[in-house]
């Protein structure tokens, strides 16, 4: 076993997105490509040496033998000790739990979440910081600038390291600890949640059905959901991790949990119905013939999280991305909680969470979570969501139902035109910025625009600015449209526009939301111009 130094140089565009670097898994397999970011992670955040690390991924294709790489790098660098999950598998949230209760000098995380996995799809690799949440933006600026100077790395010649077996183990003087991915994340929801009450309602013949969509949840779901609450076996489907997610997008939306929709809307449906994505981060909860949006699931969690025992003392405050639904803010305002607004990236609620001014937060992109941890975390809000139906003893349905005649409803759709030509998303953007001062006092389609701005985020605890953050329209009445271009995307410009209106009157609180936005989707296309920019006429993805 020997150190070697590798010279390499610059590779262009490893810049990290909205949450870490995501390229298609044949560029990261690519030579020194790998290499050079992990190199330049160590330089972003002053060196390995002496540190302690966890590393693990959403076992997606190319997951092991980075974990390998990676292993070699660290123990090549100095790196005091690792640990990782059993065969290089952690969920998002268990690595971010892992970091928080070892207290390490943070984490790797390889996954580009619910975008697909294979020789042809995505790869992606983060690093989270020791609180465990995703780097700030300016420790990933720092990550990039390194990333164009890299001009060496070190590394372990040496046989892979046995990642199989529980235990110790050791790579040139680096500890190598190997853990079960689950344990000490089960005990964290054991901790939060009452599963006495949980375990009888699930004994009452209230049938769930969990959709793991062959990704890395299905060892959590089936330890905690069947064999810890008594879930009847085959409750959690889909429950074997693949590196090609099944052939599919491990995506939890009702386009692709397609299986999981057609069972939950059927005459003979469970009562409960959830999935999440690729690493574990992302949820989405069902009703018998109910779908219930990411946005309306923050604020109901909002409104009920003091029935689960983690959280019977009441929130300390609540945070939303921009683009998530305002339903939230009505939550908050009845119940006099402070609510803030960030961009988009769960690492923008790490410091609010860190500082004690939330304890609950939450993305229209389904991602919902809490103090508990510093990710999003999917299996977290599916238990939440069963801590609060065991308790208040109503259905989905009827908690919905409830929820929108006490605070009204914010019907919400998010519209997605994948893989744009960048240069016409970017030229759509600069166009609709250009023209936010003409704006106010418009009418478009029966709509009067009332504000036009481009949010901005000043962080109130460290006092950073983060600014183009999406442009928004907010019209007379409480409408509002949202545009921004996703940071997740691996193949040219996805343009995500978000919409949302109003509803207070009961008796107009079930409609289906894109026939109740109707006049939303079409004045936020004539504002910007969608088909005349990218020539779509359809969005690609309507959520
Ligand atoms: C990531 C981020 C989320 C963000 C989502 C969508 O989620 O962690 O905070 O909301 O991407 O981002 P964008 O709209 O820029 O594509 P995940 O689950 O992909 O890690």
């Amino acid at each position: 076993m020997q150190r070697i130094t590798v010279q390499t140089t610059p590779i262009e565009g490893q810049k990290p997105g909205t949450s870490g670097l995501r390229k298609k898994t044949h560029v990261f397999m690519g030579p020194h490509y790998l290499e050079n970011f992990i190199q330049s992670i160590w330089i972003g955040i002053g060196g390995v040496e002496g540190k302690t690390l966890v590393l693990g991924g959403d076992g997606r294709y190319f997951n092991d033998r980075a974990a390998q790489v990676i292993l070699r790098m660290a123990a090549a660098s100095g790196a005091k000790k690792v640990i990782v999950g059993q065969n290089a598998i952690l969920s998002t949230p268990a690595a971010s739990n892992l970091i928080r209760i070892n207290g390490t000098d943070g984490g790797i995380i390889m996954s580009a979440s619910h975008n697909p996995g294979g020789p042809d799809e995505d790869f992606g690799v983060k690093f989270n910081m020791p609180n465990g949440g995703p780097a700030p933006e300016e420790v990933t600026n720092k990550i990039f600038e390194a990333s164009q100077k890299v001009t060496s790395y070190d590394i372990m010649e040496t046989q892979d390291v046995d990642l199989s077996e529980i235990g110790e183990t050791e790579l040139a003087g680096m500890e190598i600890q190997v853990v079960d991915p689950v344990a000490d994340y089960a005990a964290l929801m054991e901790k939060l949640f009452d599963f006495d009450a949980i375990r009888l309602l699930l004994g009452s013949g209230f049938r769930i059905r969990f959709d793991a969509m062959h990704a890395v949840t299905g060892p959590y779901a089936k330890a905690i959901l069947e064999q810890t609450l008594g879930a009847p076996a085959g409750s959690v489907v889909n429950a074997v991790p693949s590196p090609d997610f099944g052939g599919g997008h491990p995506d939890p939306n009702p386009i692709w949990a397609k299986e999981l929709m057609t069972a939950m809307f059927s005459s003979e449906g469970p009562d409960f119905g959830a999935a999440s994505d690729g690493d574990g981060d992302r949820n989405m909860i069902l009703g018998r013939n109910v779908y219930v949006t990411p946005s309306d699931s923050l604020a109901v969690l909002a409104a009920n999280a003091h029935f689960a025992p983690g959280y019977e003392d009441g929130l300390k405050g609540v945070a939303r991305s921009m683009p998530t639904s305002r339903a939230l803010d009505r939550v908050a305002a009845a119940k006099g909680l402070d609510c803030y607004e960030t961009p988009t990236g769960w690492k923008f609620f790490g410091n609010l969470l860190d500082a004690g001014r939330v304890s609950l937060c939450g993305e229209e992109s389904a991602g919902t979570g809490s103090d508990h941890v510093r990710e999003k975390d999917g299996l977290w809000a599916v238990l939440l969501w069963l801590n609060i139906l065991a308790i208040k003893q109503q259905s989905v349905a009827e908690i919905m139902m409830g929820h929108w005649s006490e605070f009204g409803r914010n019907y919400y759709s998010r519209h997605d035109y994948e893989a744009v030509e960048t240069d016409k998303a970017n030229a759509l953007i600069d166009e609709l910025r250009g023209k936010l001062d003409t704006l106010p006092g418009t009418s478009v389609s029966g709509l009067t625009v009332e504000t036009a701005d481009e949010f901005a985020y000043d962080d109130p605890i460290d006092g950073s600015h983060t600014g183009q953050q999406g442009i928004r329209i907010g019209f007379e009445g409480g409408a509002r449209a949202v545009f921004r271009l996703s940071g997740t995307g691996t193949v040219g410009a996805t343009l995500r526009v978000y919409l949302e209106d109003v509803e207070t009157d009961p008796m107009n609180m079930h409609r289906d939301a894109q026939s109740a936005l109707a006049n939303v989707i079409a004045a936020a296309d004539e504002i910007a111009g969608i088909t005349r920019h990218t020539g779509r006429t359809e969005p690609d993805v309507k959520t």
